[in-house]
């Protein structure tokens, strides 16, 4: 029944939540970097469910994330059912446990959620239509638009500076000076590459300080695959992936999607001819996003999108590259070297905006214009 590793953990989580005879078949579902997610198929009379182990080694305050998780959720459902909207399939529900809890600890402290799947539903982990992208702007917009009276101050910081460009920057130099695995003289371009651009690292956590960008709450992991559509209307039913929300900049979470989705190449493209930034689809977003926020932006972060796109980039880059030099131990990995492809193809990404960036730049002022 079971086609996945560590079977017994899994069966043993999945008797926490649902009855000892409902479960069908449960497979690994999605392609998070993060933590381990299956699709759960029950007998006839039960929906189908999302399980998920919540990766400790990355969420290392478990109850922080816990904490916000259940909190973010309940907050989203009351928005969507004030707007008239279906919860079970425009937010993500948390179903309980046969005690009561949200969360599951089992006895090895593994934590497990498990959340109702949503059906006819479809994630892209590229664009195929231009139009899909210009709605996952929208999405994210009016995420943060709903995310705007959020109990900031409830919130708990699952993973500190998670966005700190800068810091992530000096991890970088911290890794390739321990140099753990030997691999640091085999990516001295790679380092170079970020080195020599160490100082733009800092533009929008300068600004954050100086208070010329406003902290909001945001989702922080805006990629195109945590978004999903409907299947039968093409629109957009749900944003999931709730584990990285947290305060953060809007430009951010524009630029998060612009590295992964106007990527014309995969994220872990290793033939770097076919990675460049579309400017088609850079400019769809650009609209949807602006159109999702209705005109909540401040100056500044209009003035600072472009920026928000290649430091997201950058900043991706460098954790992969990071990650490579300590011997993968943080992101998920299909082969040795994968850490190092999708450094390359982050790196690539960044150098064919510098060279199209009077064209961002152009694109995001004509749509600012408008707000
Ligand atoms: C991780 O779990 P997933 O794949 O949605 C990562 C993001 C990165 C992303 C790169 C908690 O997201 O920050 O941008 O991989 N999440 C965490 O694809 O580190
Ligand atoms: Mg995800």
């Amino acid at each position: 029944m079971m086609q996945s590793e560590n079977n017994e953990a899994i069966f043993n989580a999945l008797e926490a939540f649902l009855p000892k005879d409902a479960v069908v078949n449960c497979r690994r579902f999605g392609n998070g970097h993060i933590n381990d997610t299956y699709l759960v198929t029950c007998r006839e009379g039960f929906p189908r469910y999302i399980l998920q182990r919540v990766n400790q080694d990355v969420f290392q305050n478990i109850d922080a994330l816990n904490h916000n998780v259940e909190l973010v959720t309940e907050f989203l459902r009351g928005k969507v059912e004030a707007q008239g909207g279906d919860p079970e399939r425009e937010t993500v529900v948390l179903v309980p446990a046969k005690d009561g809890g949200k969360h599951y600890f089992d006895g090895e402290g593994q934590c497990w959620r498990l959340t109702l799947y949503i059906e006819d539903s479809v994630c892209y982990d590229q664009v195929e239509k231009p139009e899909d992208f210009y709605l996952s702007g929208r999405a994210f917009g009016r995420f943060q638009r709903m995310l705007a009276d959020f109990p900031a101050d409830q919130l708990l910081e699952t993973i500190p500076d998670f966005h700190d460009t800068p810091k992530r920057y000096r991890a970088l130099e911290r890794a390739a000076a321990a140099d753990r695995m030997g691999y640091a003289a085999k990516v001295r371009e790679e380092l170079d590459f970020a080195a020599a651009r160490e100082a733009d690292t800092h533009a929008a956590m300068d600004m954050l300080s100086r208070g010329e960008l406003p902290l909001r709450v945001t989702h922080n992991d805006t990629k195109l695959n945590n978004i999903m559509f409907d299947a039968r209307t093409g629109e957009v039913l749900c944003v999931v992936d709730l584990d990285t929300i947290m305060p953060g900049l809007s430009i951010f979470e524009f630029g998060d999607s612009i590295r992964f989705g106007a990527n014309t190449g995969a994220e872990d493209e290793k033939d770097l001819s076919r990675v460049s930034l579309s400017l088609e689809l850079f400019e769809c977003y650009v609209k949807g996003f602006l159109d999702g926020c209705g005109g909540s932006l401040t100056r500044a972060e209009l003035q600072m999108l472009p920026m928000g796109a290649k430091l997201m980039t950058l900043e991706c880059g460098i954790r992969f590259l990071t990650d490579y030099l300590e011997g993968s131990v943080y992101f998920k990995t299909a082969y040795p070297e994968h850490n190092l492809v999708r450094a390359r193809s982050q790196f690539a990404l960044v150098a064919d905006m510098e060279r199209k960036w009077d064209e961002m730049v152009k694109i995001v002022e004509k749509y600012a214009a408008g707000t």
